[in-house]
């Protein structure tokens, strides 16, 4: 379906669809994959952000600076804990509903997902799965609207992909804990209201924590000068004799794989997101091909052009599949964490590759904020970075094949 509302470029003398009123082609009939609720979901996330993330993304891109206000819009249409069911304030949909939320967010920019998956994945599914019923009931519904923002800190400044070697460190102290350590790179901490944070004990045992904003010793300041995610805060998480309440620990688990059955969800979110970004490149460029004329004729009529819409189309249906049937293992409970390393890795290279190739489509115009392939380039160098690198979610799927780990 195409909307018929145009918007100019005024450097040029043509006109332009915009993309965010432009539903894309469905080339594989992939949308028979989905049910009536994943569909009108899809849609419903879909309108929201061509109605508030579209029309600011790029002024507060420019900006570096999150457009906060979008916060509890994205609590109204359900963006956060999806998965979660309604008794705590989710929305109880299935994870193939959660991944084209993710989508369709990341359509609009990294940024915007990375806040709704942070809070989803990262906040909501460890308070859910880890959480006593006490915690559940305290903070999962207000995550849900949005009155809270939450932060998730696992990455420290000298152990990124190796987080369990994390020197955060508590110590039991009877009636509290006390916590010492930092935390970096961490998304959303300057304006989080609630952190999970991963601390070992004085055995070396890992353990999560519901901190408060404004406990003393907690402090998260921001990082500045990034190129990419510049719509999204990051900040640190500062830890300085932190008197933790005794009931603040999440108690049903213990070990590195708590922080890691959190990834998993979040890294399968990308997995969709990142398709999300692709189309947004390729729909632009599309557009962008078929009126843009050179040498008397749309540039769309060149192969070269052609080529490189062909690939992108092919690319993005091929990893909209391997999302799809990792959301039907997940839905089963089947999905492993190299199925989901797998789709993380291929889609999100995927997006990158196809926004730098779509960004030539538009020749000088693709260096511009008038299209969206710079910042969603620039946006997905973190993405390829964050819940497992590029070479750490190959490592995974290596591990997967042979039997043999070549991490250490
Ligand atoms: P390893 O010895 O393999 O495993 C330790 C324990 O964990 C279990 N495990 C998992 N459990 C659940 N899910 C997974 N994906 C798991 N992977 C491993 C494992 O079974 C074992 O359990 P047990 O009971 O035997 O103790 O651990 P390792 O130290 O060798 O590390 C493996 C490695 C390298 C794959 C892992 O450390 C890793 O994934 N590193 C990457 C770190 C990472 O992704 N950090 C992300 C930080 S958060 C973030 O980036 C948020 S971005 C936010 C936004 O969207 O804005
Ligand atoms: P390093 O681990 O130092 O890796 C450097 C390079 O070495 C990489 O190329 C890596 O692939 C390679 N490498 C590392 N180990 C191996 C190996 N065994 N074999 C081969 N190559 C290897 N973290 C959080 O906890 N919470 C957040 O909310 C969060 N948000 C983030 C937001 C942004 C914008 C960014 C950029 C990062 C965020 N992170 C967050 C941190 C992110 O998860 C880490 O940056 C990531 O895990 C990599 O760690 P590192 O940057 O320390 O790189």
């Amino acid at each position: 379906m195409k909307i018929n509302l145009i918007i100019f470029a005024p450097q040029l003398n043509i006109t332009i669809m915009s993309a965010s009123l432009y539903n894309p082609p469905d080339h594989f009939l992939v949308d028979e994959l989905y049910n009536d609720e994943h569909k009108i979901v899809r849609q419903a996330i879909r309108d929201w952000v061509n109605r508030s993330v579209k029309p600011v993304i790029e002024e507060y891109c420019e900006k570096a600076q999150f457009p906060i206000h979008l916060v509890k819009e994205m609590g109204e249409i359900g963006a956060f804990g999806p998965f979660i069911p309604v008794e705590y304030g989710g929305a109880g949909l299935d994870h193939i509903s959660y991944g084209l939320i993710m989508q369709e967010l990341e359509r609009g920019d990294s940024g915007i997902r990375s806040m709704a998956s942070v809070q989803t994945s990262l906040v909501m599914y460890p308070i859910f799965s880890f959480g006593s019923e006490e915690q559940k009931r305290k903070y999962l519904p207000k995550l849900a609207t949005g009155e809270f923002i939450g932060c998730f800190g696992l990455t420290e400044p000298n152990h990124g992909s190796d987080p369990g070697s994390m020197t955060t460190r508590f110590k039991d102290m009877g009636d509290h804990y006390l916590l010492n350590g930092a935390k970096m790179w961490i998304t959303n901490s300057t304006i989080a209201d609630v952190f999970i944070v991963w601390a070992k004990d004085e055995q070396g045992v890992i353990r999560g924590f519901i901190l408060d904003k404004g406990m003393k010793g907690l402090t998260a300041p921001e990082t500045h000068g990034k190129w990419s995610l510049r719509a999204s805060v990051t900040g640190e998480i500062v830890m300085e004799d932190v008197v933790v309440p005794k009931d603040a620990i999440l108690p049903n688990v213990k070990g590195l794989k708590g922080p890691l059955s959190c990834l998993n969800s979040a890294r399968y979110g990308i997995a969709w997101g990142a398709v999300g970004a692709a189309m947004d490149c390729y729909d632009a460029a599309l557009r962008y091909a078929l009126e843009r004329k050179q040498f008397g004729k749309p540039i769309a009529a060149f192969q070269l052009q052609q080529k490189k819409l062909a690939e992108a189309l092919t690319e993005i249906t091929k990893a909209q599949l391997l999302v799809w049937r990792c959301g039907v293992l997940r839905n089963e409970g089947r999905a492993t964490p190299a199925h989901i390393s797998m789709a993380k890795r291929n889609n999100v290279h995927m997006a990158l590759e196809i926004a730098r190739e779509t960004r030539q489509i538009l020749g000088a115009m693709g260096i511009t904020n008038d299209f969206p392939m710079m910042r969603h380039m620039m946006n997905l160098e973190s993405v390829i970075t964050y819940e497992g690198t590029h070479d750490i979610h190959l490592l995974i799927t290596g591990e997967s094949a042979t039997g043999i780990g070549a991490y250490k």
